[in-house]
């Protein structure tokens, strides 16, 4: 029957849909949706259970439309931080799933879960777009020292009286603001995190520099949302598919920009484009990254590998009776794209609840 409250009906559908997949009979499904109605009643909302939360974040990631890594969507490790309400506490925390995730290299699929929004706004609020990530400057001539992608960042985290040592590789600061509170700054002890060198098991890419990457990708700006309830803050991670860092983070003219000078350092042909110098550079470069991670002990997957995986999970989904969406154009790797199925193959970009959302920045 329809409802007259959007958020009874969304809960409706995600309660269904959650005990379904896990087994539970219809009639304690019936007598959650019960129950929750005359919570949403009474109160205006209502509290999922640990299962309903860990299920909807796992959910969430299965129906994230531009990831290649879904594979693994019933692995994913839930921290509920629901009772963190103070700025201190958020950022323990924040620790806490750092160090969790990271596991000396051997990276666990993690989210941390801290309050939902109300009608008040977001309880909490995390301005990284990741928790970690390096600080880019804008220097006197007009050029970027360290991550470009980190500018306005990396002004902010200045405008609340952050310093960097204005190296290309500076880690920034958690900038972590509860309700309306002006946000606070915490330094992110530096033993926590690793990073890896990257280095070409035979040609000297950089001569004369050091060229790192950290170990953990973890999202800190998205938006989980389960069941009509919004989590503003649930950072989440797995690990790196080689080509973010060695064809987007590293290439990019508008990052690191490095293949120039890994081109010159390989003695290629510069002059005409013809020479594939591009090319030719990046493909040692991401043989790099591979390398170095693998040779760290740090997990990361190979495009081609990445690709199987996706194959993988849309036969798992079909056997389930599950449709498979999602968004071609993100789930391609930056190179070689046509070397794997997925270039060949079409997706429907629906997007289904729970998911992720990004959402705007609040600086
Ligand atoms: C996007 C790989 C785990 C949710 C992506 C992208 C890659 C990727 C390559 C595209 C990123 C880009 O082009 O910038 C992986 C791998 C994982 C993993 C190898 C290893 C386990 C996860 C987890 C979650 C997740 C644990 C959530 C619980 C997402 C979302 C996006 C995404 C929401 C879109 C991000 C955006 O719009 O900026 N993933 N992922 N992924 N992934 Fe995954
Ligand atoms: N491209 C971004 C990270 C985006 C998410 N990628 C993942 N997510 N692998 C970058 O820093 O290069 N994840 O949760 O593992």
């Amino acid at each position: 029957e329809p409802h007259a409250n959007p958020l009874a009906s969304e809960a409706d559908s995600f309660i269904r849909d959650c005990y379904r997949e896990l087994g539970e009979s219809i009639e304690r499904t019936e007598q959650r949706i019960r129950q929750i109605h005359e919570e949403v009643a009474r109160t205006g909302t209502y509290t999922h259970t640990l299962e309903e939360l860990a299920h909807g974040a796992r959910m969430a990631w299965r129906n994230s439309n531009r990831c290649i890594g879904r594979l693994f969507w019933n692995r994913l490790h839930v921290f509920d931080c629901r009772g963190s309400t103070t700025e201190q506490s958020v950022y323990e925390a924040l620790l806490r799933h750092i160090e969790y995730a990271t596991n000396g290299g051997e990276i666990r699929s993690t989210i941390t879960v801290f309050p939902p929004s109300t009608v008040h706004g977001n309880p909490i609020r995390i301005w990284n777009h990741q928790l970690i990530r390096y600080a880019g400057y804008v220097a006197p001539d007009g050029g970027i020292v360290g991550d470009p992608a980190s500018v306005a960042f990396t002004k902010a985290c200045e405008s609340l009286g952050w310093r960097g040592d204005g190296t290309a590789f500076d880690l920034l600061p958690l900038v972590i603001q509860c309700g309306d509170n002006a946000p606070k700054v915490f330094e992110l002890p530096k033993d926590i995190v690793v990073e890896v060198p990257i280095r070409h098991p035979e040609i000297d890419l950089f001569p004369g520099d050091v060229i790192k990457w950290y170990a953990v990708p973890i999202i800190a700006d998205m938006r989980l949302e389960i069941g009509g309830i919004s989590y503003a803050a649930a950072p989440f991670n797995g690990w790196y598919m080689g080509t973010e860092i060695g064809a987007r983070n590293l290439a990019d003219k508008s990052r690191y920009d490095l293949l120039p000078r890994i081109a010159a350092a390989m003695g290629l042909d510069m002059s005409s484009s013809l020479s594939l110098w591009q090319d030719r550079a990046l493909v040692e470069l991401n043989a790099a990254v591979l390398h170095s991670f693998r040779q760290h002990g740090v997990s990361i997957v190979d495009h081609h590998t990445a690709a199987q995986q996706l194959g993988t999970f849309r036969k798992n989904e079909e056997k389930e009776g599950r449709d498979v969406t999602g968004r071609w154009s993100w789930l391609i790797p930056p190179m070689s794209p046509a070397t794997t199925d997925i270039f060949h193959s079409s997706f429907e970009d629906r997007v289904l609840n729970p998911n992720y959302w990004s959402q705007p920045a609040p600086y």
